[in-house]
């Protein structure tokens, strides 16, 4: 049977989990030990050496990265398929994925450094977040754009746009920053968290909120140290946190990306 390992509250997760439940794959989810802090434990790093979650299992093929998982499932899986038929649409949902994934979930990965590892207080964090919601408005506004009049992000049915953008909207949300409440983006993130498999995931997640109210002190204690890579990195400075940057950096609760070995540290 296939092996997830995963976090709840990892979108990319969640696109995994929605895009094998919706085919009726079975799955089995685990969660490794030490994510979060950079060290991970049981051979993980030999699946993924980014020490990320998801990671897939499935037989003898370990595939880490979110994206190229999707891609294994529709290939591996064909019965119920979950990308359009034709060459331009499939690009368009590529498109889509990848705005999510690197862009978007960079505005939602400060505003949880903010949340919940209380990296800005008071006026600094006000300003922080002002700057997360008027860059959230203009992903919004292109997402409707990418929606016009269908009911799903590429067409009539629910497919793997639509699984590629739910859980970080449903991210932003979470952090009070939706959709204008009646806009057609509004009604179809109402829309897409009615299908099953998108309303299990984003359960699951909901429950794992709830013990994230402490991680600030996971933090201070030094069992978290937060990944700034790429476009989070990017999007703390050009927001207004240098100096969260620097700050982190000195204490050593934020690291980069730290080579790519596969030996567990
Ligand atoms: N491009 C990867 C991104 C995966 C990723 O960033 N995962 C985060 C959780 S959302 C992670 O596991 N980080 C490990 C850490 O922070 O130690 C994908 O699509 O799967």
């Amino acid at each position: 049977m296939i092996q997830l390992h995963e976090h709840p509250l990892s979108p990319y997760a969640q696109k995994v989990k929605i895009a094998l439940r919706q085919k009726g794959i079975p799955f089995e989810l685990s969660r490794p030990e030490g994510l979060g802090s950079g060290a991970t434990a049981d051979g993980f790093a030999l699946g993924n050496p980014r020490r990320e979650v998801p990671l897939l299992v499935d037989g003898d093929c370990r595939i880490f990265d979110s994206t190229i998982m999707l891609d294994y499932l529709e290939e591996a899986y064909p019965a119920t398929p979950l990308m359009p038929d034709s060459p331009a649409a499939r690009a368009r949902v590529r498109m889509i994925e990848d705005v999510m994934d690197t862009h978007l979930e960079a505005v939602n990965w400060g505003l949880g450094e903010i949340r919940y590892f209380r990296r800005a207080e008071g006026a600094d964090a006000e300003a922080l977040q002002a700057r997360a919601q008027a860059q959230l408005s203009g992903f919004f506004v292109w997402l409707e754009a990418q929606l016009g009049a269908a009911d799903w992000m590429t067409g009539t049915r629910f497919g793997r746009a639509d699984l590629a953008v739910v859980p970080f909207l449903n991210a932003s949300r979470g952090f009070g920053f939706a959709p204008p409440a009646g806009c057609a983006l509004a009604r179809w993130l109402d829309r897409v968290n009615t299908v099953p498999a998108v309303a299990t995931t984003a359960a699951e997640a909901e429950a794992s909120i709830a013990s994230i109210g402490k991680a600030y002190r996971a933090v201070e204690s030094g069992g978290f140290r937060r990944h700034y890579r790429d476009h989070r990195l990017e999007w703390m400075i050009r927001s207004g946190g240098f100096d969260i940057v620097a700050r982190g950096l000195e204490r050593g609760d934020i690291r980069f990306t730290d080579g790519f070995d596969t030996g567990d540290a």
